[in-house]
């Protein structure tokens, strides 16, 4: 039997085709009947652009029904599914693309003379366009495709996506998930969530991660029910739109900027029955207020690319603030310490996963596969984390050196590097310190050579090198300068002290 995610989600599609899937901002509706259709043309133009299975179909477009088409039409041509983060400049697209080397890249249009460039370089055959509204080349060579199309079969340890990560050190690594990686979780999700038939959901995450594109999207089409799709959160639309939803999912800087809105009241929720997020660390604070205003607990649960959810509060039990709840059914979970054995309980260690949603490892990096998980099979997260008696468990910090900003990951390491290369500086730390909107914002503390007079050498300047070079959302929000960066005796610097002591650079208003 075929074990093709789509075909698993489809067994789930209402048996009326026209009940509505997606609710566009126009109000218009694409219903699960079209979405099969849809999805077969693009699947069907797919393979004649000489897609087999395994072969990488990259993406880096805005969100809009056709891209969630694409999507879709790749897992039923057997492809290999890559989106990326559309604010990805070329430093980044092209390492992504000479490292998976896809036979399709689809990008923007604004995007396409950098694509064929980095394509060519990277081998890719053919380039297509997707325009922000749906349209352009990919849509309308799909048109004129047959609506029908026989999913290609694959196993469940066949690859259906490939997500790139970046690594503490080194290069980014794209975590493989198969097949059976992804529908596992969704399953478990949908059951523990409690999906019902007339679950609404407000989709308004990005469709580049594993958050908007797996979680949120595979729930709901297993429930067979719809979603108003949504390009982006938009706190006026959430104020529109909720109270004929019934389930939003969002990162933590989602609830806070609701908070920080007045026009988000107990009476916009009253259709409401579950809100969830997840990412990163929802602040008790937040988890309180949101209560206070709403009278809905937020459920917070935790997951990491390379593993889907792993961890998440009940839908029945407690939810309790600062903590991300019980380990998912399927995933055993334990908490190490460094030698990799159980630490006691209410102790602080690393966490460790194993289950079927476990990515199948790093794509061509077998070394680094092997590193990250222990010899009997756990995957080593990074995290670090402790459980309660009541075996709730919370994540207390990182051992992996990450800034989450706005639920996006920003490594250090990367923007150092590129710090470091510029004229006049001898060298930097990237630290994240607490911010109010995005959780925690990147800063960078820079150390100029002793020649430089630091009239070249500005914040302003280095932010705009590298505004022009990495995704936005990386860019630190705050250049310091300092006379030497502290160490300890090894020669490591020590972060912890920087982000005492540029912990405040932006102070959390009191009622967030
Ligand atoms: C945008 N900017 C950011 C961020 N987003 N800066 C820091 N952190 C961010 N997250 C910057 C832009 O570069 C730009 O800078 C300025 O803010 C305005 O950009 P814009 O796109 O208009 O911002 P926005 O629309 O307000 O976006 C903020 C956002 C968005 C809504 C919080 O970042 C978002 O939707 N985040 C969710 C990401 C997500 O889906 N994460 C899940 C990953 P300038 O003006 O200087 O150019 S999956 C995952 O983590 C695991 C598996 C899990 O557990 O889910
Ligand atoms: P990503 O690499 O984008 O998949 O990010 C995964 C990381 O996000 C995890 O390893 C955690 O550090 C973090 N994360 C996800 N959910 C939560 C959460 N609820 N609380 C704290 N951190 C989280």
């Amino acid at each position: 039997m075929s074990e093709n995610l789509y075909e698993i989600l489809q067994s789930r599609f209402p048996k009326d085709p026209d009940a509505p899937c997606l609710i566009l901002p126009d109000n218009s509706e694409i219903s699960y009947g079209r979405l099969g259709q849809e999805s077969a043309r693009y699947a069907n133009l797919l393979i004649s652009l000489g897609v087999k299975p395994g072969d990488r179909v990259a993406v880096q477009v805005r969100k809009s029904p056709q891209a969630l088409f694409l999507y879709l039409g790749a897992l039923r041509s057997g492809a290999v599914y890559l989106p990326m983060n559309d604010a990805y400049q070329r430093h980044e697209v092209e390492y992504f693309l000479s490292d998976a080397r896809p036979r399709v890249f689809i990008c923007r249009p604004q995007s396409r003379d950098l694509a064929v460039e980095l394509g060519q370089k990277a081998g890719v055959s053919h380039i297509l366009e997707l325009d922000d509204e749906g349209g352009g080349a990919l849509a309308e060579m799909a048109a004129k495709e047959p609506a029908l199309f026989s999913t290609v079969p694959r196993k469940g340890d066949d690859i259906a996506a490939i997500l790139y990560t970046s690594g503490t050190t080194g290069r980014p690594k794209g975590a493989m998930l198969s097949h059976e990686n992804l529908a596992t979780n969704a399953e478990v999700l949908h059951k523990y969530w409690g999906f019902r038939p007339k679950d609404v959901l407000l989709h308004m995450l990005p469709i580049f991660h594993v958050h908007g594109l797996f979680v949120a999207i595979h729930c709901m089409l297993l429930n067979g029910s719809a979603m108003f799709f949504e390009p982006r959160f938009d706190v006026r639309r959430v104020l529109k739109l909720l109270p004929k939803s019934t389930v939003f999912m969002g990162v933590p800087t989602y609830y806070t900027r609701l908070l920080a809105d007045p026009g988000f009241t107990k009476e916009i929720c009253t259709n409401m029955r579950l809100f969830i997020s997840g990412s990163a660390p929802l602040l008790p604070e937040t988890f309180q207020e949101f209560r206070k205003r709403t009278g809905h607990t937020i459920l917070e649960r935790y997951g990491m690319t390379e593993g889907n959810m792993f961890t998440s509060n009940p839908y029945d039990g407690e939810r309790r603030a600062g903590t991300v709840g019980f380990p998912l059914p399927g995933v055993t979970l334990r908490i190490v310490d460094e030698e990799n054995m159980p630490v006691e309980p209410e102790a602080v260690g690393e966490i460790q996963v194993k289950g079927k949603s476990i990515f199948r490892g790093y794509w061509n990096m077998p070394e680094k596969t092997r590193e990250e998980f222990t010899a009997d099979g756990f995957f080593k997260t990074g995290d670090l984390g402790k459980i309660d008696k009541d075996g709730y468990i919370s994540i207390v910090g990182r051992a992996k050196d990450l800034v989450i900003s706005g639920g996006l990951n920003i490594y250090p390491k990367e923007i150092e590097e590129m710090i470091d290369a510029l004229p006049g500086v001898l060298e930097s730390a990237v630290i994240g310190v607490p911010h109010p909107d995005f959780g925690e914002a990147a800063v960078a503390v820079v150390v100029r050579r002793k020649d430089n007079d630091g009239t070249a050498l500005t914040g302003e300047r280095i932010i705009a090198f590298l505004k022009k070079r990495i995704a936005g959302f990386k860019v630190p929000k705050r250049v310091y300068f300092t006379g030497e960066l502290p160490r300890n005796t090894m020669g490591k610097i020590q972060k912890k002290a920087l982000r005492e002591e540029f912990g405040s650079s932006f102070s959390t208003p009191k009622n967030l």
